[in-house]
């Protein structure tokens, strides 16, 4: 009976600590990461211009609320089909200085060629 005890309380600790290491994880994944929302409509991208600091990790949320789009980043090596009725997060890192185009490229109507924005990356 008496034995259980300390047993116990090490499981208790264990599940304790367990449970921290996940929330640390958790906030770390998430705290550091900006999250932005894009909205690929015909036809722009909304924001068109995405200003990041380098080194900056970022989350892009994209959305696409008429036809399937795409978003490529080429520069940073991304790129993400985005499809209506779906949330898709890409995770993009700003690795260099400078104004980079971004654009669709999934062809998605009359305008698609003139699909595009900026990323433009500025110096801590
Ligand atoms: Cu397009």
């Amino acid at each position: 009976m008496e034995p259980a005890a300390p047993d116990r309380r090490r499981l208790l600790a264990l599940a304790a600590a367990l449970a921290a290491g996940g929330l640390v994880a958790r906030r770390s994944d998430a705290a550091d990461e900006r999250v932005i929302a894009v909205v690929a409509r015909k036809f722009v991208f909304v924001p068109d211009e995405i200003v990041l600091t380098l080194g900056e990790t970022v989350v892009l949320e994209l959305t696409a609320p008429e036809v399937a789009m795409g978003f490529a980043a080429s520069d940073f090596g991304v790129r993400a089909d985005v499809v209506p009725g779906l949330t898709t997060r890409l995770r993009l890192t700003a690795t260099k200085l400078g104004r980079f185009q971004f654009n669709c490229d999934v062809f998605c109507g009359g305008g698609h060629e003139d699909m595009d924005g900026f990323i433009e990356v500025r110096a801590p």
